[in-house]
């Protein structure tokens, strides 16, 4: 509902500063809830980029008419694709269950999928196996093979398609319900990216939201870590939708920590930092670049082990340029059953574990999949019995007024 009041308004030119200020209005007043949790990490000055306050003043000249900004190309966060070209998703064909969750949790954020088939590794012919002329990992699994393939396959998508950036997902993860929120601000940082080699063109400033410097930029990864040398580059800033310290994971705690971020800044502060040591492929984006440079160095070339291992050695080589959004912002949903997996099959567990109703995400502060459920939940029956309730309170020249929260007009 609110997304949609967003889009009308973003459409509208001539109002967009005054609503711009609305919006970055409540965005500040929404920072009140921030939890403080002192045990664990140590205290070490770092400096802060202040997203808000940078984006206060930028509106406030927007709306002056003055000097067009960053804010304009970030505010593209907030379409369907969150700014990127397209957010394709990989999912084996036969997980329908996955692809119905995932188109419906997209519909609620707003967001537009593209399906990538999904490939069954053991259905590949030998000869369109990458070498290996490395032993940097046991043979190739079929699984892992299938799943190298179903990202290829992404990635000769981006190729051949004229887009400049493509969002490349897997189809169990979670998100936050402000989603386009987040990604807004993490635009407005890479508009101003202090990590940059180079400094951005007039093209990247007019109309990349997330720059073009980069091949990958990852941000569902499992498990991460910096650069042993290099802990002096990071950007770190505010985000109100970063989740708590006690909802993120250990494992991107100690990364926050090993970058000096404070004790009393996780649960407020996200961390742009050069990808380096990421697990996982649950969300990332590539440039046109880097899905050739991802087609040359993990496929053409060679295939070291499982796409994520082969991609992160090839970010520690250097062969690879990224950044690694920490905590992340695209997390796996677990039920804790067979379903989970596409990759490995434990017979110990139940098919379903704990169900969708019973399921989690971590590194996430209002999951998306639990807040669908609530935002489509009704009672309609009750909903009848309260307006017939309240009709006969008006005929008795009672107070009018419904008791309770119902889900009229929902
Ligand atoms: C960030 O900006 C807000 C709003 O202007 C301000 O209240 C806060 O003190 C700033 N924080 C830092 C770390 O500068
Ligand atoms: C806003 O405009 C003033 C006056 O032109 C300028 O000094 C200031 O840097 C601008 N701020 C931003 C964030 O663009
Ligand atoms: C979203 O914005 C990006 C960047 O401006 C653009 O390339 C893309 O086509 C837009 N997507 C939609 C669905 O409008
Ligand atoms: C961009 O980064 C520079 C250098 O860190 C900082 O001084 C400036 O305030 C930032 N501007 C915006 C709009 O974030
Ligand atoms: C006062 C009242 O009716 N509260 C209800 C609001 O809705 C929740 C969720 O359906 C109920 O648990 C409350 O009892």
């Amino acid at each position: 509902m609110l997304l949609k009041l967003l889009h009308f308004y973003f459409f509208l030119t001539l109002a967009a500063g005054f609503v711009i200020g609305v919006i970055v209005a409540s965005y500040s007043l929404s920072q009140g809830f921030i939890r403080q949790d002192d045990s664990g990490i140590h205290e070490e000055e770092t400096q802060f980029i202040n997203s808000t306050s940078n984006v206060a003043s930028t509106v406030l000249n927007e709306s002056l008419g003055i000097e067009p900004s960053t804010f304009d190309v970030a505010a593209a966060a907030w379409n369907e694709s969150l700014g990127f070209g397209e957010i394709l998703y990989v999912s084996m064909p036969e997980r329908t269950d996955r692809q119905d969750a995932m188109n419906l949790v997209a519909s609620m954020s707003g967001l537009k999928l593209r399906l990538i088939n999904g490939v069954d590794g053991e259905s590949m012919s030998l000869k369109a196996i990458p070498d290996n002329d490395d032993s940097k990992w046991a043979p190739i699994r079929p699984t892992e093979l299938g799943c190298w393939r179903a990202h290829a396959d992404a990635w000769r998508y981006v190729i051949d398609s004229n887009m400049e950036t493509v969002l490349i997902i897997e189809d169990d993860i979670d998100w936050d319900k402000n989603i386009h929120q987040v990604f807004q601000d993490l635009s407005l940082q890479m508009q101003n990216n202090t990590l940059r080699l180079v400094p951005p063109t007039d093209h990247e400033r007019t109309s990349a939201p997330y720059g073009l410097d980069w091949d990958v930029l990852i941000m569902g990864q499992c498990h991460d870590e910096a650069h042993p040398q290099r802990h002096d580059l990071v950007q770190i800033y505010d985000d109100p939708n970063v989740p708590s310290m006690a909802d993120t994971e250990q494992i991107f705690l100690k990364q926050m920590h090993s970058f000096g971020l404070r004790a009393n800044n996780v649960g407020k502060k996200r961390l742009l930092s050069p990808a380096y040591g990421p697990f996982c492929t649950m969300g990332y984006a590539v440039t046109r670049r880097g899905a050739q440079r991802l087609l040359l160095n993990l496929g053409y070339l060679s295939l070291r082990g499982p796409v994520d291992m082969d991609m992160m050695w090839k970010l520690q080589e250097g062969k690879l340029r990224g950044y690694s959004v920490t905590p992340p912002l695209l997390s796996a949903w677990r039920v804790g059953g067979q379903k989970d997996s596409d990759n490995k099959h434990d017979s110990k567990l139940s098919v379903s574990g704990k169900g969708n109703e019973g399921g989690w995400s971590r590194n996430i502060k209002n999951s998306a999949r639990i807040e669908m459920v609530k935002e489509l939940a009704m009672d309609n029956w009750q909903d009848y019995y309260r307006r017939t309730g309240s009709e006969k309170q008006m005929e008795k020249g009672k107070n009018g007024q419904a008791e309770g929260n119902g889900t009229e007009g929902v």
